[in-house]
């Protein structure tokens, strides 16, 4: 064991898949672990063989020597988390949502720069393969100035069996799912000035939404659609793959279900099978989400050996942070939502 020396808070149902992800890093590793919940600190020490265990965050930024602090709980205890960190001065890593709410998610992008801290969110499906294709055809120049995108993740998977909590709260689809494809937005078609959400409900099972359909107009000119769903019954269910359209002044990108790229552009048609590896851990159809796991932790070690500023950096993320709380103020009101007010 060499490199960074890492913990892990919460040891839930995602976080395994962090842990295995830690284990294909060169230079960092798992130290010590932590969760409230004794039967889940047991399960995933067993697993990964840590024998330095916590159920109390306090007692461990005590009790051990760390160079980052990667935070897999859920939202709502991951600003004391943070905070927590940035005044152990210890690097963090923060799961999505970032927070509850944006003041939280500022206060603790402040917490951190005051404390001369990094700090990255996990948001990790703009690090899916298939999406660096997209982003690499478009830094090509090949299809020329994009105008119009799709980002699309219409699905019937049961979402709820491994994340019961998905179930319960007044805000679902959106502030879960939605954030990951909005930041896709925001990664291919950069930042956007204004959006416009229409949401429903479909499922009678559930307590928020899990339909949206989301527009917004990016500060380059271009136009996207945003658009989400729980309750869509395909004949080959597409979980959880992200479907994208982008046309450009000299051409097209078709990502299509089965991960089939198709570009149209100056050099003509050209097909590819941009497939996520299945890693020896993986398994489908998480495969392509597990991948970006290990692809943003090694983006973060990356980060801390150099200096830069991680691509999801807390900074970074408010902006995505603000389009999600811009969406759910604009499905209420059903009023476009201007974002420059809320990123103050
Ligand atoms: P989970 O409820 O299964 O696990 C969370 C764990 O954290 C639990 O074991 C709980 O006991 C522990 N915990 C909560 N507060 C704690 C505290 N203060 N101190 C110590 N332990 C604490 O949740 P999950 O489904 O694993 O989701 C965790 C986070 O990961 C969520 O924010 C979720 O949105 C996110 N997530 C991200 C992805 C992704 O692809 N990026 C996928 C799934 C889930
Ligand atoms: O990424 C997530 O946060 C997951 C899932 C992809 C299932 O929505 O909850």
């Amino acid at each position: 064991m060499a490199g960074l020396r890492g913990a892990l808070i919460g040891c839930g149902f995602f976080a395994v898949n962090q842990m295995q992800g830690w284990r294909e890093i060169e230079g960092a590793s798992i130290v010590a672990i932590c969760d409230r919940d004794a039967e889940r600190l047991r399960i995933v020490g067993d697993q990964f063989g840590i024998a330095r265990r916590y159920s109390d965050a306090a007692a461990m930024f005590a009790n051990e020597t760390l160079d980052f602090v990667d935070i897999a709980t859920t939202a709502p205890s991951h600003r004391a988390l943070v905070e927590m960190a940035a005044a152990q001065r210890v690097p963090a890593i923060c799961q999505k949502p970032f927070a509850p709410t944006l003041a939280d998610a500022k206060a603790m992008v402040k917490a951190c720069a005051d404390a001369d801290v990094p700090l990255m969110v996990h948001e990790n499906f703009r690090w899916q393969s298939p999406i660096q294709a997209v982003r690499a055809v478009l830094d090509s120049g090949e299809i020329g100035t994009p105008f119009f995108g799709r980002i699309s993740f219409r699905s019937a998977y049961d979402v709820f069996s491994g994340q019961p909590y998905l179930a319960t709260g007044k805000r679902f689809i959106i502030e879960d799912l939605g954030i990951h494809i909005l930041d896709i937005g925001r990664f291919l078609l950069g930042d956007a000035s204004t959006i416009t959400t229409r949401t429903t409900r479909v499922n009678p099972a559930i307590a928020g939404e899990d339909v949206a359909t989301m527009l917004m107009d990016h500060a380059s000119g271009a136009t996207s659609v945003v658009d989400c769903s729980y309750a869509t019954k395909l004949a080959v269910e597409p979980f959880p793959e992200t479907l994208i359209e982008i046309d450009g002044s000299d051409g097209t990108i078709r990502l299509a279900q089965g991960y089939k790229l198709t570009v149209t552009g100056k050099s003509g048609t050209a097909v590819s099978d941009v497939s996520p590896p299945l890693l020896s851990w993986a398994s489908r159809p998480w495969h392509n989400i597990q991948e970006s796991v290990v692809a943003i932790q090694q983006h973060w070690v990356d980060c801390l050996a150099t200096g830069k500023e991680p691509a999801t950096s807390g900074a970074d993320n408010l902006k995505t942070f603000a389009l999600v709380e811009a969406a759910y103020a604009g499905a209420a009101s059903h009023e476009p939502v201007h974002l420059d007010a809320l990123l103050k």
